[in-house]
Order: C-alpha cells, then structure tokens, then sequence
C-alpha cells in the first residue's frame, strides 16, 4: 500500500519461541525450528513476526532476563542460525522484529556482576543501589529492593531479584543499550517490540508510593500501592524519542512500545511531534470485558485519543495474558478474529490464536513461571497461555521429538494439520480475514465511523473514496435480528455467505459475525 509504512499496514506475529517448533528433540522451541514453519506463516498471510527473547539467559524469567544483548542462547541456537532466519523472512517478504529488555539485565550479566562487586566499580552506578530501600514493590511480588551482602547495599528490581534494573539515568547505560539496538539493526532487523517501556525511568528522590485505595485482597501484592515514582515519570519521553532517533539512523524500522497504562497516558507514548514509539501496544481488548456496550466503548475512546498522525494498534493477547479462546469460549473468538482484522491499524496476533488455542491446566508440579511460583494460586502464572504450538496428530502434535517443556492439553487436537483444509475451520478463517485486507485496502486505511452497540451487537464501518464496508459483529450468545443497508457478503465467521445479497431486517446466528461491502 504505496502511502502507508509497512509496519502500518501489517499484521504481526508473536513468535513465543520456546513453544512454537523444537528442532533438536530437548522439548524447547529454537530458531531452526522457527525456520522450518516459515512456509505455514507465509500462508497464514501475516507480514511480521514479533520473537520473544533469544538472548543469553539463565532463563529465571524465561530470556527477559538478559545476560548478553548482542548474542544468541545456545538453547535458541547459533548467530547463524539466527542470520539465515533473518534472511529466509526477508526472502519471503516477512519482517522480524525483536523483543528489547532495557528496564532490567540479568543478575548475571557481567554488567552486574562487576556493579555489585564493589561500591567503587566503575558500573556501581549502572545500577540502583542504595543504603535503604523504600516502598517500591516487586510485580513478582514482595520488596523490589534486594540487600546485596557483598557490599551491604540494596539493588532495585521492578521484577526478579534475578532481574536488577538498569540505571538509564547514566549516559554510560544508555550508550552501550543504544549500540546493542545497533548490532541487530546493522544486521538488518526490522523493529523492537520494547519491554516495560514505562518503567525504564524511576523518580530520582526515591519517594515511597501513596496506598492504592482501590487495591482488593486477592489482587497481586504489587497492586497495594499505585505506581507514581517507579513508572511512566516525565523524563521517559526524552528518552523514548532517544532511542526512537537511534531507530531512524536506520531506513524503515518501527518502535513498539509494551506499555501497560490508561489511554490518556498511553497516548503520551507516540511522543512530541510524532517523534516517540510508532505503536505504543493498545492493551485495551485484553483487558475490557466482551460485549457490545464495553468494545465499542473502547473502541471510541481509544480512536477519539489518538493524537493527530498517530497510527493505531490492537491486540488480543500475548504471552503474559489469558489466552481469548479461554476468556471468550471458541464461537465468540471467532467474532473476536474478525474485529482484531477489520479494526484500523497495526494489528498482531499471538501464535496459536489462529488455532482457537486456549489456556491449559498446569498442575503444581509442571508449574516453570516465576510469577506463579513466588505468588501461587493468584491467577498470576503465565504458563497456561504459553504451551505448545500443535502442528499435526503425532506424538506431542509434532512440536518435539523429545518430552515439551509445557504440556499440549486439549490443544493438540485442533492441530494446525486437522484443521488447515477445513474450509470452516478457524484456521481458514483468519487467512481469509488476513486475505481480505489485502483485497480491500479500505479495510487497512479506511476511515472508522459509526460504532455502535445495540442488543449486544457491535456494528461498525470502514470508508474509503467510493467504498464503505459494514463490520457486524454478534456478541450474543442467542440469535439477533439487525437491519442494515443493502450489501454484499464479504466473509462471515462460518464462512458460509459469502457472497450473499442482504438488505433491510436480517437474521444473525448466535456469535455470528458478518462484513458486507455496501451498495452505495
Ligand atoms: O511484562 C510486563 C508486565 O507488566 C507483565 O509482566 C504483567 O505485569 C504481568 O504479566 C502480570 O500479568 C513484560 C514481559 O512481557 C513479561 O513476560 C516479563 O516477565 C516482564 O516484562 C519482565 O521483563
Ligand atoms: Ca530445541
């Protein structure tokens, strides 16, 4: 699409790489593995993959907590192997973008080592270390302050004590982070999906947080307190529009922002002038509840926030969130499939959502996420909606040789496989969804107008020059009768009308959703 940026108009992939494809038998996906399936996300028809942590780690956080940035951990496998992923994308057309953890390394990244060996090293202060911690928690729960008996001092950790923050208040930290950006940039990588984008800057007083008043029991710890002087503090545009800058010494790349904020705030992120993240990530879908009333209403706030020449995301899940098969139940997820692919803007999706994957039991024992381990029976663990990729009936749905780090649960039969020919499948859904953007170029850049909810119908449309489509969308769990003006099926989450004449008073099945291309 001549006039947009391909990050614009695109649909990304997260890639959660220990649980897409193993290719030597140990039960954890790998870069080879990833490069054998290529050909699956080159007919799915997504533009971009989005790949979680690759780096050297001892994996206390499973690769978010980074020991080495400019490398590869061997249980992902080598550069090379990584270089010829690289390049097998960008011969089919696809894009890579790479997950960038600056808030935080490993504590056993050298970096860390040296800080905390002495109060004297020349890296003490690429840290934050104090003589006593304050408030501030931890969002794996207790204290984010760790004492560190080797010099009696206390680091900070927003996350793990396995994870100390970076001090990016340093010049010295901000160089060596930029460069690292720099080596998988020269390398010809096309954005960063950013971690924890508004933590990176904490208030320089260290000032205790105030009681969060709206805090219930049962909430996570970190919930007790509201987050004013560890998170989104004034400075952090200046350095979001630093390293957006270093991102534009390269032609075609996009900054994407994790950032888990109200939309006012969120909107702060697109920076003075346009200048800050290209997609700071819209969390809204994950977090509103599903009908009608609330999606539209979303919908409208977050369009009517959109500071003038920002360009809009959505998204329905990732790795850290419950899958929306589970939330939603597999008929309406369909539904939720056509509103992710008819909305404006960037839109990504998490592997197996195009599976009507959905979150797996994981019993105590199997239990391998930090968040559940340090506050069990929370809800906090994030395994479920990290398991397995299942690809075909064989043993462990084809994803391992060996035993798979996480169980495959029910997944395995809806398997990619099963359900890639079935001309109903939810599979054949997205791909067409996925298609029809390509076809309908209004669906990309067409204006959104007219949202609205009525009997838990959700009805929007896209316009463009001389056309208008009609996106309908049935939360119900029931039938509903709607009217609407005279069009043509485009496509229908049964896939089977298109192509249908409707006009005037129609009928809608349960979790039916329909776009039509209207007569004008
Ligand atoms: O997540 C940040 C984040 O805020 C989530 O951890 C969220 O609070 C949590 O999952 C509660 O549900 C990012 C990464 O996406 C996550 O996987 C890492 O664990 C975390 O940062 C630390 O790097
Ligand atoms: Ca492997």
């Amino acid at each position: 699409m001549q006039d947009l940026a391909w990050w614009q108009h695109s649909v990304v992939y997260e890639i959660y790489p220990r649980s897409f494809q193993d290719s030597n038998g140990d039960g954890i996906g790998d870069l080879k593995g990833i490069l054998t399936r290529l050909d699956y996300l080159v007919r799915l028809g997504i533009d971009a993959v989005w790949i979680s942590p690759i780096y050297p780690s001892p994996m206390a956080d499973f690769g978010y907590d980074v020991a080495d940035y400019c490398g590869i951990d061997p249980i992902f496998g080598t550069m090379e192997d990584f270089d010829l992923l690289l390049a097998e994308l960008h011969r089919r057309g696809l894009r890579m973008i790479l997950d960038f953890v600056p808030n935080h390394t490993s504590d056993q990244h050298p970096w860390f080592l040296e800080s905390r060996s002495s109060r004297h090293n020349p890296k003490r202060d690429w840290y934050l270390w104090r003589d006593e911690s304050n408030n501030w928690p931890s969002h794996f729960g207790g204290s984010g302050w760790e004492l560190d008996a080797t010099t009696n001092q206390y680091y900070y950790h927003a996350f793990l004590k396995q994870q100390p923050d970076l001090n990016w208040r340093n010049p010295d930290v901000k160089a060596a982070m930029f460069d690292a950006l720099r080596f998988w940039l020269r390398k010809g990588v096309d954005g960063f999906r950013v971690d924890v984008m508004w933590l990176m800057i904490k208030d320089d007083q260290f000032r205790d947080n105030p009681p969060n008043p709206g805090y219930q029991l049962g909430q996570p710890s970190h919930h007790r307190l509201l987050p004013i002087y560890n998170a989104d503090r004034p400075e952090i545009h200046d350095l979001v529009a630093e390293m957006r800058a270093v991102l534009d010494e390269f032609p075609d790349r996009v900054l994407i922002g994790e950032i888990y904020l109200p939309i006012e705030k969120l909107m702060t992120y697109y920076g003075r002038d346009m200048r800050g993240a290209h997609l700071p990530f819209n969390f809204q879908l994950l977090q509103c509840a599903w009908n009608a009333e609330s999606v539209a209403q979303v919908i409208s706030d977050y369009q009517g926030a959109l500071p003038a020449g920002a360009w809009p995301n959505w998204v329905l899940g990732n790795h850290d969130k419950p899958r929306i098969a589970s939330r939603i139940g597999a008929s309406q997820a369909r539904v939720a499939a056509m509103l992710l692919l008819t909305l404006p803007g960037t839109l990504t999706l998490y592997y197996g959502e195009e599976l009507g994957m959905t979150d797996v039991p994981i019993a105590p024992e199997q239990v391998q996420d930090p968040a559940e381990k340090n506050e069990p029976g929370l809800g906090q663990g994030r395994d479920p909606e990290r398991t397995p990729m299942p690809w075909d009936d064989s043993p462990s749905a084809g994803f391992t040789s060996g035993t798979p780090w996480l169980p495959l649960g029910d997944n395995a039969a809806s398997n990619v496989a099963a359900i890639e020919h079935a001309p109903r499948s939810i599979l054949t859904l997205y791909r067409r969804l996925i298609d029809l953007r390509r076809i309908h170029p209004t669906l990309v850049r067409g204006k959104l107008q007219s949202v609205i909810a009525e009997n838990d119908v959700l009805r929007y449309e896209r316009v463009e020059l001389g056309t208008r489509i009609l996106v309908l969308l049935n939360m119900n769990r029931k039938p509903v009768r709607v009217t609407l003006h005279s069009g043509t099926v485009l496509a229908s989450t049964s896939l089977d009308r298109e192509g249908q004449k409707l006009s005037g008073t129609i009928d809608m099945e349960a979790a039916e959703g329909l776009i039509l291309s209207l007569d004008l």
